[in-house]
């Protein structure tokens, strides 16, 4: 019933990984800035020790990059177990609305007490979510605020963020398992979680959770949020080519699956809330079911419409809905620390 149901999407076929990722780039989020010439970090002294009970800390640190010509500095943190005698800790690079750690979208102590350490951002130290296009990053890519119609948009320049924290990782190699970075978002920023990770294959896991239409949601056929929509309220979420598919999502040479495609054959998993009908969960399921013949293992499911509080973490593409609206909820952090617990 399922390859009846995609049957129905009309959906292009996936290419290989670096077609799909050139057409994204060109037709909906920008290409990503260049890569820095040289990236520094500065480790703040006053570093909270004995965070979470005593059981993390927690390094503030200042990424310094040089990139287009010009210099741009932004602030994470890492929070990081402090038990030595336990090996290399697999992380999440978490691009968050807030530089808050705890936060609402964000369970520290939990994420700690369940063997991650965690490197957060905040993407607003990024650029504005908005359309000025001289703020931070994008002031340095695009002096005067010109962008070319491919330039990358205010997503393109979160995940070049994200790829920069993990950059820190890796300066952390001796505690921090390399082989296990996962990079995850919520809603805007799960979209920027799985452009991330389609776009830089030093990720072994992506997790969007909600990020529906631009995001991991088919658009062809989508309810809720169509492109439509999105250009109208968020166009520098994104490049100017895309706003010619407003209302003419069948004209699309690509799909959204190829964002999760990208990702193979590595893993990625989708996170849906059975109350975020404007992201559209089937949608974000169906995805996932179209581009699963770019893994290895494709979504494990049953052939059946998805019901709430289904879960299929077993293939390297896999798929939650929980019950609730649109969130990042504790629930969601389990169920993703189930799913890469499940792929050692
Ligand atoms: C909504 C937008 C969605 C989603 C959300 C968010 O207003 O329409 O695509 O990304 O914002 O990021 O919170």
């Amino acid at each position: 019933m399922l390859n009846e149901l995609l049957a129905s999407r009309n959906l292009p076929p996936l290419k290989s990984r670096g077609e799909m990722l050139e057409i994204l780039q060109r037709e909906v989020y920008g290409f990503l800035p260049p890569k820095p010439d040289s990236v520094s970090f500065d480790v703040e002294k006053d570093t909270i020790r004995r965070f979470c009970a005593g059981k993390a800390d927690c390094d503030r640190v200042t990424v310094k990059c040089s990139v287009a010509g010009g210099e741009f500095s932004f602030p994470i943190l890492a929070t990081i177990p402090n038990d030595r005698t336990k090996g290399k800790y697999p992380f999440f690079i978490h691009i968050n609305f807030r530089p808050d750690n705890p936060d609402r979208y964000m369970p520290t102590e939990e994420i700690i007490d369940n063997g991650f350490a965690l490197i957060s951002l905040c993407y607003t130290d990024i650029t504005s979510d908005d359309g000025d296009f001289t703020d931070g990053l994008a002031g340095v890519l695009f002096p005067g605020g010109k962008r070319p119609a491919d330039g990358a948009g205010k997503i393109a320049m979160w995940a070049w963020a994200a790829m920069r924290a993990l950059d820190y990782a890796e300066t952390l190699g001796d505690i921090l398992d390399l082989d296990r970075a996962c990079v995850c978002g919520h809603s805007r920023l799960g979209k920027t979680a799985l452009f991330t990770a389609a776009a830089d294959q030093r990720f072994a896991f992506a997790y969007s959770n909600g990020s529906g239409c631009s995001g991991a949601a088919i658009q062809r056929g989508k309810s809720g949020e169509t492109v439509a929509d999105i250009v109208e309220h968020f166009p520098f979420w994104f490049c100017e080519n895309y706003y010619k598919y407003a209302g003419n999502e069948d004209e699309m040479p690509f799909d959204q699956h190829y964002l999760p495609a990208c990702i193979a054959p590595r893993r990625v998993f989708v996170g849906s809330a059975s109350e975020d009908a404007w992201a559209d969960p089937l949608s974000e399921f169906l995805s996932c079911v179209a581009a699963s013949p770019a893994f290895e293992k494709g979504i494990v499911c049953p052939d059946r419409l998805p019901e709430t509080d289904d879960k299929f973490p077993e293939g390297d593409i896999g798929w939650h809905i929980r019950p609730g609206m649109h969130y990042f909820s504790r629930l969601d952090w389990q169920r993703l620390i189930e799913f890469i617990n499940l792929h050692k």
